[in-house]
């Protein structure tokens, strides 16, 4: 049985980001400036005020604050019993900083290509080995299941790490709810496929040589584990498009390419599929890709990472990396037939 202590230890019950709607400004004073300057009693003044002072009024955003893409606070349940007593990495990082080839291969690029990306219409399809396929439009993906908060430790297999709060659901209720075929043994998934919304699609220096749409999978028993998450949202908000907007995969234990963005298809399958990054250097990027300080990167160590704070990653500490990530307590088991030398 798994000791649920060590996530609740030391934790604040109330977290700022747990904000009820009334607290929370109307999305649409953020649409554009004139409007913030409408709300905020300025007009006629607003359009004589000094560029300076002008400025001044949008740093009530924090710095380079303005929204582009608007968020919207979700309504969950009590924060669940994934929590951690460390701190969650600044919002301003985990949304500034992220891997997103398909607007580019630069940690900047997401958050400066994704602005635009539209969300809303969105179909997601469960399908294959599965009793009753499921089709989610974009409202059902917040609807459908009872949210709830998690804060997980994230680490890229490029040896820098976040501690991100996600909103969102077990992907395991998903797939009950589908009903899973007998001899069905892997999951795959997919992300959405539109050169016209993604550059990275359609250039491929842009994209970094990967061939798209972007696909992960994992085995059947890694897809129930009750780690395994569908996040719609992060620090208590929809997703923002840079970080996989608007439903994405959270594996705690896994390096961070199998966390797959901007998933639209979600297939129940009897073999294993083809996964992105193993399939473009398959002897850097295995199938698990499970954290394991042990082993090795052929380019660089896993024992240490670099955890991103404040000061963003090259101010970051470093710590020691953690067997599974920390979570071995609830994945150890689903490895313990298996040499992980081999299968990385
Ligand atoms: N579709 C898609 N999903 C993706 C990626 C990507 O390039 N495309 N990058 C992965 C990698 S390498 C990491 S580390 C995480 C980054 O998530 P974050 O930007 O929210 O931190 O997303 C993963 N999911
Ligand atoms: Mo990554």
């Amino acid at each position: 049985m798994v000791d649920k202590k060590r996530f609740i230890k030391g934790i604040k019950q109330k977290h700022d980001w747990q904000l009820t709607d009334n607290q929370v400004t109307p999305e649409s004073v953020f649409k554009d400036r004139r409007n913030i300057i409408k709300t905020l009693g300025l007009g006629a003044i607003g359009a004589s005020l000094p560029g300076q002072v002008q400025a001044g009024i949008f740093d009530l955003f924090g710095k380079n604050e303005t929204p582009k893409f608007l968020t919207h606070v979700l309504k969950y349940a009590q924060p669940s019993e994934f929590k951690l007593a460390q701190p969650a990495t600044p919002k301003s990082k985990a949304i500034r900083h992220n891997n997103f080839y398909e607007f580019g291969t630069s940690k900047t690029d997401p958050y400066e290509n994704a602005q635009g990306f539209k969300v809303n219409p969105w179909q997601l399809t469960i399908e294959g080995l599965v009793d009753n396929p499921i089709t989610l439009d974009y409202d059902d993906l917040t609807k459908q299941f009872a949210l709830e908060e998690r804060t997980y430790r994230f680490r890229c297999v490029e040896a820098w790490s976040m501690v991100v709060p996600w909103v969102g659901f077990s992907l395991a209720s998903l797939l009950k709810q589908a009903g899973i075929k007998s001899g069905a043994t892997h999951v795959a998934f997919e992300t959405l496929f539109d050169p016209d919304q993604m550059p990275g699609q359609k250039n491929r220096l842009l994209g970094g040589g990967i061939q798209y749409p972007y696909v992960e999978g994992l085995t059947l028993d890694e897809a129930m584990n009750p780690l395994s998450f569908l996040a719609v949202g992060l620090y208590g908000k929809t997703l923002p498009p840079q970080s996989g907007a608007p439903i994405r995969l959270v594996l705690p234990w896994k390096y961070g390419f199998k966390s797959i963005k901007s998933i639209v298809r979600i297939r129940v399958m009897d073999k294993q599929p083809p996964t992105t990054w193993n399939q473009l250097a398959p002897n850097e990027y295995g199938f698990y890709a499970n954290v394991n300080p042990e082993v090795a990167h052929p380019r660089w160590s896993q024992a240490t990472e670099r955890s991103i704070g404040e000061g963003g990653l090259f101010s970051a500490q470093r710590i020691p990396t953690q067997m599974f990530n920390g979570y071995g307590e609830y994945v150890a088991d689903l490895y313990k037939n298996l040499d992980l030398k081999t299968y990385f």
